[in-house]
């Protein structure tokens, strides 16, 4: 057995076999990391053994961080968990806060300790939260004294969960009375490069979350992949975003990124529309991280971004329609930057950067990663044919204890569940989630081009677009359609929206049904929840 740190074996006994694992790929010299990493050390502390412990970090409402305010916070945290709570490395720690910075001290607390963070998304109930407390055997839990009552009530049915604490708590039984009393000083443990110092769940928009594991290597390989390569970001930005830290893609674009080069970053607890436009002035932020809907969403407040401190915005978490892409630079002038990651890989694997976009492409694989489109028998598929989008690099799929292994790891690759082509140039285009594909009279319609095509009317706020029963063609292409205010859900509105579709995309794929909705289903991460959509309207049209 090679070296570890950790004295709770847990996360490395649950590791998937090691022939169900994917391959991974190391081959760019920036990847070669030494055989033990604590990722704190590169990612906080070196800032300040280098001098640049006085440069601002963190930013929220009424609070601005430097890098030494980070380290001692997270220090102090750091000195709680192991000295009055028993901590030993290896032990889960689950984390539950609004994005703030104590939840952003609180992870890198969990790091020094070599213990592994299990984030959990704010809105979870206490069924949910017990699920991951079992699933992932926690054992401690730092969490927004805002956020107690769920997690109160989920620790009464979880008898593993033996110390809370709470923080953004000004009693003195909150965490911040028992960081008063320790020190400033921790010294990192001393981790191997393949201790797990991560359990992020799924956002499960099916099936139970599952728990995926990433180790001390693939925080750092996050950081030198995606950002170096297409974001390009330096010690000057100010990145700020909705993304939640519980959601790779918030806590790399939010947390991991921004102190991979020296920068800071805003956290904000709440990021509507009005909120992001008002922040970026406030803040004068450079890079923004958000949802397609939301750039959707902030695009008729956006003008005066035009012009401001932003200089890079990043889209990912679901596909961006080129009608949204097209909406937000005619708003603000800037060229978004498209993104799709996973939580099984950490990040983001195929993008594009401003300068090399393409509408309705997701760009071209990442430096690090290697992808391919598979046809079913796992075979590459010809540029311009539909199949499986697979992938591998520095980081991959290990899921906790969970046969689902087995269907995301075959022969090495990831395959992400993503029904993708590659053009003859390299770029990869993105067509629907595999399980999603609408097949009607023998056609393959993808949701999300029908989704585009009707976006692009100006009485059309949101869309989704589904397949449903249908004795004649097998499915039928239904949309379900929120209308911007002062549009009326009537029956000519139906035949507008359908005409302008078959005017703009192939006719067979119109929409043949129209439903009108206040509001779509989304998870917390802004993905459109198309089974709920099929929930709602299967088999009526
Ligand atoms: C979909 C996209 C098209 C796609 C994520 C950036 O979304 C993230 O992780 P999840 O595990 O979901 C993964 C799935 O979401 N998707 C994400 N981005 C795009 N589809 N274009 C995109 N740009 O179905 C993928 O398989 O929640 C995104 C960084 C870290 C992440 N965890």
């Amino acid at each position: 057995m090679s070296y570890s740190a950790h004295i709770d074996t847990f996360t490395r006994d649950s590791l998937p076999p090691p022939e169900q694992q994917p391959e991974f790929l190391f081959e760019l010299p920036e990847l070669r990391f030494p055989e033990r990493l604590n990722c704190a050390t590169p990612l906080l502390d070196r800032q300040v053994a280098e001098g640049r412990g006085g440069r601002l970090c963190i930013q929220a409402p009424g609070v601005r961080w430097t890098y030494a305010d980070l380290q001692q916070r997270a220090n102090r945290i750091a000195n709680v968990l192991v000295g009055e709570l028993g901590l030993v490395p290896g032990n889960r720690v689950l984390l539950r806060a609004p994005n703030n910075p104590m939840l952003a001290a609180c992870w890198f607390a969990v790091m020094k300790a070599g213990a592994v963070a299990v984030a959990t998304m704010p809105l979870l109930r206490a069924k949910e939260l017990a699920h991951v407390i079992t699933k992932a055997r926690v054992s401690h839990a730092l969490c927004d004294a805002r956020l107690a009552d769920e997690l109160k009530s989920a620790a009464a049915q979880c008898p593993e969960l033996q110390h809370i604490r709470y923080f953004n708590d000004a009693t003195t039984t909150g965490l911040e009375a028992a960081m008063a009393t320790h020190s400033t000083e921790f010294c990192n443990v001393d981790t191997a490069l393949t201790d797990t110092c991560l359990l992020a769940f799924t956002s499960g928009t099916t099936g139970q979350p599952k728990g995926t594991m990433h180790f001390h290597r693939d925080v750092m390989a996050s950081c030198v992949c995606w950002p170096p390569h297409v974001l390009r970001p330096v010690a000057d930005d100010v990145f700020m975003g909705t993304p939640p830290l519980a959601f790779t893609f918030g806590l790399g674009g939010l947390l991991l990124f921004p102190l991979s080069v020296g920068a800071s970053t805003v956290l904000l607890e709440q990021g509507g529309p009005r909120d992001l436009v008002d922040a970026v002035a406030t803040y004068q932020a450079t890079i923004l991280f958000t949802a397609p809907t939301s750039y959707r969403a902030i695009a008729p407040l956006a003008a005066p971004l035009r012009g401001s401190s932003l200089r890079k915005c990043v889209s990912a978490g679901e596909a961006l329609p080129a009608a949204t892409r097209a909406l937000w630079k005619e708003a603000t002038g800037i060229e978004l930057i498209d993104g799709i990651g996973a939580t099984e890989l950490m990040h983001i694997f195929i993008s594009a950067d401003e300068a090399h976009a393409r509408p309705g492409a997701t760009g071209t694989v990442v430096p690090g990663y290697v992808a391919c489109v598979m046809d079913d028998d796992g075979r590459p598929s010809p540029p311009g044919r539909v199949g499986k989008l697979a992938v591998k690099g520095p980081t991959g799929c290990r899921y906790l204890a969970d046969e689902r292994q087995a269907s995301y790891v075959k022969d090495g690759w990831n395959y992400t569940g993503d029904a993708y082509t590659l053009d003859a140039d390299g770029y990869y285009r993105y067509h629907s989630r595999t399980d999603d594909m609408i097949i009607s009279a023998g056609y393959n319609i993808a949701g999300p081009e029908v989704e585009d095509a009707l976006l692009r009317h100006p009485r059309v706020a949101e869309c989704g677009v589904i397949g449903v029963a249908d004795d004649e063609r097998g499915q039928i292409v239904k949309a379900v359609v929120v209308l911007r205010p002062g549009s009326e859900p009537t029956a000519e509105t139906v035949k507008e929206l359908q005409d302008f579709v078959k005017q703009s995309i192939a006719p067979y794929k119109y929409p043949r049904s129209i439903e009108f909705a206040s509001a779509l289903p989304r998870t917390e991460t802004g993905k459109l929840q198309r089974f709920r959509l099929r929930q709602m309207f299967q088999g009526e049209h």
